[in-house]
């Protein structure tokens, strides 16, 4: 018996990368400084690790970018694009990540079903790998020569391949499996030249549903990786699910050990797999994704049952701990309410030590801990019976509206809009004056008073320049928020907010979910105020913005004492509240952002129509309450929508706005295809680029969709938020929409 965890945060625990890479990127410091601290978090790392009486250590889990991209780099999958730029590697490595002048980057998406985003690696027929850039045993010997030993972390070959893009069409990049070994094997025998013992491999795709064509790559890797005589251990990690046939495959390879995520699946099917018996299995029993305090007596129970279908346990966390905060020591805000019962990356390495020691030498020298363990999450704060009545209650009517056209006819009636109406998403440019108010407000060196007259003058602002611009429907803008969901967790009874609870979600750019503790309730408005006060500045309807139940839970840490169809019901009925009380101000246009819908899709299709089924009703009780003449949109963005296009039908909004600019209006085809009958705007430009759309580009857009959605259905508007871009572009781009929709509204 040992115990392991299978990665760890690297951002800082003060963020101090971030901090260190932004000013590299700006020119403000040489790259000595980025680098002297990079091995500082290093060093800190390793002395964490190595001081917290774990028997194994992982290594290799510093990146300055992300994983994806460090493995791509790693073996020489570096395009042309970026090579011929005749940069530094280091800044040819950012070039990828970022891209500059001359070149975009590396497409980015998300990491499975968690908020981190990786590079996506592209390859093609002509790619050729080699160990061009050993980080892995250079991050070995800088920790050997602190004292510690580690066992480096690389993503396997065949993730790799499945998550990377081909560079043309019809090239599928698992048929480099073979010359990508090539490579694997080199570094396998670098390793082991070096002393390497044990090495990582992650193979986290296989939590996923897999073809016989992927899962027969998975047995060609390990059998080709396995065979070699120079090679270190090799620990095949999977997390974020159960491994599925993939498990028997890996059983069956000639690989040492195999790590399971305990967590998202359970020991079924494990027993049976009589190859296991021969290897160690590495039980991911600690939570790496979520905040709380581990059922130590559950979690060692499991250990237990493993005991008798391997050769030997290895008690570990279900993932890497990039997904967790650092510490819950440098809290002195939180909740005491809640407080006790978490435990972030340092707190979770002592409980997979303490459960190794446990299920080594017996329970008896743990006692104490383990009924300290016990009582944590026996006590559960925040029980509202209020709201679990009113949940109770729900009926499936109070889900449903009355039929599409019916509503229209009101909303029409109502809102008189012209054909492709324009609008925006919601958040206009931050700009410094907001952030400072906010920040001063929060601080107390503003008081109240002063705070309202600073955000409503730039609401005031931002309706004027909307209306010379002669968009249709107006935003507020909302000046009054930082990220959405914590500003929506911030004012909902039942969540708690970190200081320093940072989590990477790509690159330098990090979060701080809010920690969603008990039950849901809506002591006060939370929107009101804001979208009442820009409404009394305009003729014109202003939307009311709000953010759906499914991405509140997306992008927080939720409780995992009851599903979460039931937490996500209990958010669903405050923003009902909300949706009310904002039409009793007289608000005629209600926005629901659901952007994280498609991000907590199921790994596998079997647990994917309960998911659905929950995160489309809990979006319809949120809206359902609203009368037929007020119009309901909701915004998707951040994904490839393909998966979830009849789901984004089921929510019935009366207009969809998606991210469509950089997929060519794809989508429009999409919802054709599964009936959506109902308004949509497919963004007309790309709002994560500094450039301004020319009016043109957007009439031939515009143009496109008319030719699949009628005109009084269609919508004008950019792709995303306007909160990262600055005035003068957004003032431009703006103005060639309108203009570009009031041309194509001639031409009807
Ligand atoms: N909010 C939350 N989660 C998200 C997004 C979000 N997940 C998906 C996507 N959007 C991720 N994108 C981003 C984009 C920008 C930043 C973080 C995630 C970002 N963060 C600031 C930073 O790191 O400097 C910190 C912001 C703050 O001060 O609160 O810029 O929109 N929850
Ligand atoms: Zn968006």
């Amino acid at each position: 018996v040992g115990s392991t965890v299978l990665g760890y945060p690297r951002i800082g625990p003060r963020r101090e990368l971030k901090r260190a890479l932004e000013d590299y990127w700006a020119g403000r410091t040489p790259v000595a400084a980025l680098e002297s601290v990079a091995s500082e978090l290093r060093a800190r790392t390793w002395a964490e690790l190595a001081a917290s009486g774990l028997d194994s250590l992982p290594g290799n889990t510093f990146s300055y970018y992300d994983q994806m991209l460090d493995t791509a780099v790693m073996v020489g999958a570096v395009p042309a694009r970026y090579r011929g730029l005749g940069l530094s590697d280091v800044d040819t490595y950012f070039a990828m990540a970022r891209g500059n002048d001359a070149v975009p980057p590396l497409e980015m998406t998300k990491w499975f079903d968690t908020n981190y985003h990786y590079l996506v690696p592209e390859l093609g027929p002509d790619s050729v790998f080699s160990v061009a850039d050993n980080k892995p045993l250079r991050e070995y010997r800088e920790a050997l020569a602190q004292g510690v030993t580690t066992r480096p972390v690389v993503i396997g070959p065949v993730t790799f391949l499945l998550l990377s893009k081909a560079s043309q069409e019809g090239f599928a990049p698992l048929g480099l499996l073979d010359r990508l070994l090539d490579a694997y094997e080199a570094l396998l025998a670098a390793l082991a030249e070096a002393g390497v013992e044990w090495v990582q491999l992650d193979e986290p795709a296989f939590c996923a549903d897999r073809s016989p064509v992927e899962l027969a790559a998975l047995a060609t890797a390990y059998e080709r990786l396995g065979r070699l005589t120079n090679r270190p251990r090799i620990l095949v990690a999977s997390y974020f699910g159960t491994l599925g046939p993939a498990l028997s495959v890996l059983a069956e390879s000639p690989v040492e050990a195999i790590s399971v995520d305990l967590v998202a699946g359970g020991l079924e099917g494990i027993a049976s797999v009589t190859a296991l018996q021969h290897k160690t299995v590495v039980a991911g029993v600690v939570d790496g994704r979520n905040v709380w305090r581990t059922d130590l007596n559950s979690a060692l129970a499991k250990c237990a049952t493993l005991l008798g279908s391997a050769a030997r346990v290895e008690v570990s966390t279900s993932c890497s701990l990039l997904h967790v905060p650092y510490d819950v020591d440098a809290e002195s805000n939180l909740d005491s309410a809640v407080l006790p019962r978490l435990a972030f990356a340092r707190q979770k390495l002592a409980e997979v030590v303490l459960l190794g020691r446990a299920l080594r030498e017996g329970t008896d020298g743990v006692a104490d801990e383990l009924a300290a363990a016990a009582e944590a999450v026996r006590v559960r704060s925040g029980r509202d019976d209020r709201v679990r009545a009113r949940v109770e209650a729900l009926r499936p009517e109070d889900a449903r509206r009355a039929e599409y056209a019916t509503r229209a006819r009101a909303q029409q009636e109502r809102l008189k809009l012209p054909p492709l109406a324009t609008t925006t998403i919601g958040s206009f440019p931050q700009t410094g004056e907001i952030r400072r108010a906010r920040a001063d407000f929060r601080a107390g060196r503003l008081g109240p008073n002063e705070y309202r007259r600073l955000m409503r003058a730039e609401i005031e602002r931002v309706v004027r320049l909307q209306e010379s611009i002669g968009l249709d429907v107006l935003v507020h803008g909302e000046p009054e928020r930082n990220d959405m969901v914590q500003y929506f967790a911030e004012l909902l009874d039942g969540f708690a907010a970190t200081e320093f609870g940072w989590v990477q979600s790509y690159g330098s750019r990090c979060v701080r979910p809010p920690i969603l503790f008990g039950d849901v309730s809506r002591p006060e408005p939370m929107t009101v105020e804001w979208a009442e006060y820009a409404q009394s500045r305009s003729e014109r309807p202003v939307k009311g913005m709000l953010t759906g139940p499914t991405t509140i839970l997306a992008w927080s840490f939720v409780r995992d004492d009851q599903p979460l169809g039931e937490t996500a019901r209990q958010v669903a009925l405050a923003l009902r509240d909300e949706v009310r009380d904002l039409e009793a101000a007289g608000i005629a246009v209600v926005q629901v952002d659901e952007p994280a819908l498609r991000e907590l899709l199921p790994l596998r299709e079997r647990d994917r129509k309960e998911y659905l089924d929950w995160a489309v009703e809990s979006f319809r009780l949120s809206t359902a309450g609203a009368a037929d003449s007020t119009q309901i949109h909701t915004h998707l963005c951040y994904s490839e929508f393909g998966d979830v296009i009849s789901a984004i039908d089921g929510l019935d909004a009366d207009v969809t706005t998606i991210e469509a600019a950089r997929s060519k209006m794809e989508v429009l085809d999409d919802l054709r295809a599964v009936g959506y009958g109902r308004g949509v705007g497919p963004g007309v430009y790309d709002i994560h680029s500094p450039r301004v759309p020319g009016e043109d580009e957007v009439v031939e857009l515009l143009t496109a969709a008319v030719r699949v959605i009628p005109a009084e259905r269609l919508w004008a508007n950019p792709d995303c938020g306007l909160k990262t871009r600055g005035y003068a572009e957004v003032e431009a781009a703006l103005t060639h929409m309108v203009a570009a929709a009031k041309k194509v509204r001639a031409q009807l």
